[in-house]
């Protein structure tokens, strides 16, 4: 499975049509989160519904998967499967081809988990439990866990990466794919693909004035891929 992975599109109009033209040549595309952007004057409801649209042309080009980021709180939350996820997205989950946020799914050999960012841990346990037990059923399957937030990987890292490292080694999924810190993958000593324990942690990084999104093309289940950045 060809798999470009992306995130922190901020409601960049001319990134999301970069990855509707792009999608074709993908059997599926992964997004990590903060596809509003909560610092420019647009109301955070009007991004959402250019988003929502962005996304269902998206998954007519081809399978999809996104978790929400600290950006995308717009409207009002809904409790799905015993923990809240936020209304414009779980809509979303209505859309064929599209995994939404807060879902564990089987797609082509791959369990995908995607970890809403407004959930404590004890809520985003109802989807990586069900992730675990899926894995368990089926050890031939890979598991790919998208939450917006990356494990510690930088000097002085926010309690929030030290709880995503804490979920991380609890749950030890074949790769994480998260987003939020945008030049993590800049920093010195740093890549695209970090080992943590037996996870393979995949963060593409962004810069806001680059005319099309930073991103990672992979392979899975082999993890074998390459990082593509303006
Ligand atoms: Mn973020």
């Amino acid at each position: 499975m060809k798999v470009l992975i992306t995130t922190d599109l901020h409601y960049r109009a001319a990134w999301f049509e970069w990855l509707i033209r792009e999608a074709s040549h993908f059997d599926a595309v992964f997004i990590a989160g903060d596809f509003l952007d909560i610092f420019i004057a647009e109301p955070q409801t009007t991004q959402a519904a250019d988003v929502q649209l962005w996304l269902r042309r998206l998954a007519k080009v081809t399978k999809l998967a996104i978790c929400s980021g600290n950006h995308d709180n717009a409207g009002v939350q809904v409790v799905r499967d015993r923990a809240p996820v936020y209304e414009w997205l779980a809509d979303l989950s209505r859309v064929p081809n599209l995994i939404a946020d807060g879902c564990t799914r089987l797609v082509d050999n791959i369990i995908v988990t995607t970890v809403p960012y407004y959930c404590t841990p004890v809520q985003k346990a109802v989807w990586l439990d069900r992730g675990a037990s899926l894995r368990k059923s089926r050890p031939e399957c890979k598991w790919v866990v998208l939450h917006h937030v990356p494990p510690p990987l930088r000097q002085s890292p926010m309690g929030e990466e030290v709880e995503a490292g804490e979920l991380l080694n609890t749950y030890q999924p074949d790769f994480f794919i998260s987003g939020h810190i945008h030049n993590l993958p800049f920093e010195p000593g740093n890549d695209w693909r970090m080992q943590v324990n037996r996870t393979v942690v995949i963060v593409p990084g962004q810069l806001p004035g680059a005319p099309f999104p930073n991103h990672v093309i992979i392979d899975l289940p082999s993890g074998e891929g390459r990082w593509i950045f303006w």
